[in-house]
């Protein structure tokens, strides 16, 4: 069986949540309690030196960054729905995936930890250049949404999960861009149901 060490406020856990739960995979969910600081704890550290949820376990195979633990599921467990084989819609994929995580997570994380985490301490300047900086997103978004139903076609692949993830962290902070597609797409992510069990306690 699967272990992931997971915090549920987390966006990088939560899109690994979302695809283990939508393709039925046993997994034992691991709390790494960030608000009393476990990710920094000795015991996290030998099992990710980079202080991050998540990490997946996998009998000898120990994996961080969430985009690749996605790739690793699918490919292990020929999810080819949730990362398409075919190239045109391999590539969309691969594409939306790194954008996710190039682009619009450290915005993301800008304004989300400042605004909700870093407390007396949130950087208002960065806030606000993480705000800045989601005008330009949004609206490269918004375009390439124009008539899709999903990023890699007609059904939800694994870049949906994880930029999905992202959306709701801004959301947190009420900063869901309000633009039609972004919104229509949102909704159809969000209706999935692992996705709904992905999602922080209280907030379902
Ligand atoms: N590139 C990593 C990023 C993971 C990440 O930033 N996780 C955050 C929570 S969403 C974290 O654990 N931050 C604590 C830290 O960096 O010390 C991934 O995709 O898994």
């Amino acid at each position: 069986m699967y272990r992931l060490y997971q915090y549920p406020f987390s966006q990088h856990s939560r899109r690994v949540v979302s695809l283990l739960e939508e393709a039925g995979l046993e997994y034992e969910p691991i709390l790494v309690d960030m608000a009393r600081g476990e990710h920094q704890s000795t015991s996290y550290l030998a099992i990710n030196p980079n202080h991050q949820v998540p990490t997946l376990l996998d009998g000898d195979i120990k994996l961080h960054e969430s985009n690749a633990i996605l790739r690793y599921l699918c490919v292990k467990n020929g999810l080819s729905d949730w990362y398409p084989e075919e190239l045109p819609a391999r590539a969309a994929v691969e594409q939306w995936l790194d954008w996710t995580q190039c682009r619009l997570g450290p915005a993301v994380t800008a304004i989300v930890f400042n605004r909700l985490f870093a407390g007396d301490k949130g950087d208002q300047e960065a806030i606000a250049q993480g705000l800045e900086q989601m005008v330009e997103l949004s609206d490269i978004l918004e375009k390439e949404l124009q008539g899709k139903i999903f990023l890699a076609g007609e059904r939800p692949s694994i870049a949906d999960l994880a930029l999905a993830s992202n959306l709701f962290q801004l959301g947190m902070a009420g900063e869901i861009p309000d633009s039609t597609n972004i919104q229509g797409w949102y909704g159809r992510v969000s209706q999935l149901d692992g996705y709904q069990k992905s999602l922080p306690p209280d907030t379902q």
